[in-house]
């Protein structure tokens, strides 16, 4: 194509460029696997850009059950290359556990198919076991921040001090390899002596994964950038969720990633530029598995309800998630920094028998309004929410499919929540399965 000049060629560009983003909106778990999933059919590659297998989403397709880790959703679409980009922290093992077991359900000739950063960090055992570790004295002290220790702080320590160790680096010399992995447990065990690593076990198993991963190594940077030129669809999967956000959610109860949107450019190394979408997956209330501070959780029947009809238990942890109302204060905050085009509003189905329900709409911190979100857990841990009161419907919305159909009381929770956050309600999840799903044009 010619574009006559170099800045109508970079306009040009950019109008062209279509990288979509699914980002979780709350505290994680808002149903991200399955709008990946619905999205993916018209999607060329699927990328993850950070985390790790910390996160679990969910996809039920046909009735059977699926649960990602560490491979992105999109790798159960046949047409579809999966890419787990340089953000990401991947431990090897538990990768080719995964395929193997999702192998097992039926997803086939995924090797064609997966594509894997050399920049990646890998999260060794060592990582696990310090995070449990962590974990233990954290507690003692009472302030365990309920990890699903696979691992992922550490292994975003070792990258930030630089001791880390890429994907890069196992597919190199093993000789370099060896030293760096020495080096690693040797830093760890001075922090932790009680720490147990058999180095020589450890590194015959990494040389039998080198040889395993290497065919699927790329330069995931040249590669993206050679596909969002050639027009490609590019979709980038969020793991965890904003409130989980390193820098923005309720630090210190947060993963050790960016799950906001600049987390797309640094785990990916894609330009700003090129991103046109950023849809935000909002659960029609909230959860939050693990510690720290949530405004709106029901610790009463309405709580066990939602956790009960709603199936809330992790999928990495099996641990029961923590459910309350849902917070549209908090929506508006993640907003700021997400900058949604559209949001996917799932689960309405499990508001199905509630009489009445809540939405938060403000914080109140020492008896004041406050307009903004606290920064510190102690001051989020003290604000009272201003709720709204809305009827509910009292009917299953599981078999609807257009939005008209929607009982009218979820039609008006529903274009609440777009007036509130002030954002285009695209689609409405009314069950499990990849078909039940209202889309609104
Ligand atoms: P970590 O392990 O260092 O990332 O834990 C730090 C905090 O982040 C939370 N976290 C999560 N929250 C929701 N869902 C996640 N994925 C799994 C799921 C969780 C599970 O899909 O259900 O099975 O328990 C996830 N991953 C991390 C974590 O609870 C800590 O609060
Ligand atoms: P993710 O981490 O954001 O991908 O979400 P998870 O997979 O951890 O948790 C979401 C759960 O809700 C999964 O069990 C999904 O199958 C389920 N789910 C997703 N959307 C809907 C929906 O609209 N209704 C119902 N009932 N379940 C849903
Ligand atoms: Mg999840």
């Amino acid at each position: 194509m010619s574009y006559g000049s170099p800045r109508k060629k970079q306009r040009t560009e950019a109008l062209e460029t279509k990288v979509s983003v699914i980002l979780g909106a709350q505290w994680g778990d808002e149903g991200k696997g399955k709008v990946v999933d619905l999205l993916a059919t018209s999607a060329d590659i699927v990328c993850r850009c950070q985390g790790g297998n910390n996160a679990g989403h969910t996809i039920v397709v046909d009735g059977v059950e699926y649960d990602f880790h560490l491979l992105p959703s999109g790798i159960i679409q046949p047409n579809v290359k999966s890419v787990i980009g340089n953000g990401v922290v991947i431990h090897l093992p538990q990768l080719f556990d995964e395929i193997d077991k999702n192998v097992k359900k039926g997803m086939k000739d995924w090797e064609k198919r997966l594509i894997i950063s050399d920049r990646a960090h890998l999260v060794f055992d060592l990582h696990q076991a310090v995070d449990g570790l962590q974990e233990q004295e954290n507690n003692q002290k009472g302030q365990g921040l309920g990890t699903t220790k696979k691992g992922i702080g550490p292994t975003y320590s070792s990258k930030a001090t630089r001791n880390g160790i890429r994907v890069g680096d196992l597919l190199g010399d093993f000789g370099k390899f060896t030293e760096k992995f020495k080096a690693l447990v040797a830093m760890h065990q001075r922090m932790f002596p009680s720490l147990k690593v058999d180095i020589d076990e450890e590194l015959a198993r990494y040389e039998k994964y080198a040889g395993k991963i290497k065919p699927l190594v790329y330069d995931t940077v040249s590669f993206l950038d050679k596909a969002i030129r050639e027009g490609k669809k590019v979709l980038v999967e969020g793991a965890n969720a904003a409130m989980l956000d390193i820098d923005f959610g309720t630090y210190p109860y947060v993963t050790s990633s960016n799950c906001t949107v600049g987390g797309v450019c640094t785990g990916l190394g894609i330009s700003p530029m090129k991103i046109n979408k950023v849809i935000g997956v909002v659960k029609a209330y909230t959860t939050r598995v693990g510690d720290g501070p949530f405004p709106t959780e029901l610790l009463n029947e309405i709580g066990d309800l939602m956790q009960e009809r709603g199936g809330e238990i992790g999928v990495t942890t099996k641990r029961k998630r923590r459910c309350g109302w849902l917070d549209v204060f908090l929506l508006q905050y993640t907003n700021k920094v997400n900058g949604y085009t559209a949001l996917c509003v799932t689960k309405l189905d499990i508001l199905d028998t509630l009489k009445e329900i809540k939405i938060a709409v403000g914080y109140k911190l020492n008896g004041k309004k406050i307009n903004y979100m606290p920064s510190t857990a102690t001051d989020l841990g003290k604000v009272e929410c201003e709720y709204i009161t809305m009827p509910g419907w009292l009917e299953s919305t599981e078999n609807v499919r257009e939005f008209s159909d929607l009982p009218e009381n979820a039609q008006k929770y529903i274009n609440k929540i777009e007036e509130v956050v002030d954002v285009p309600i695209k689609w409405i999840g009314v069950g499990k399965g990849r078909e039940s799903i209202i889309k609104i044009n």
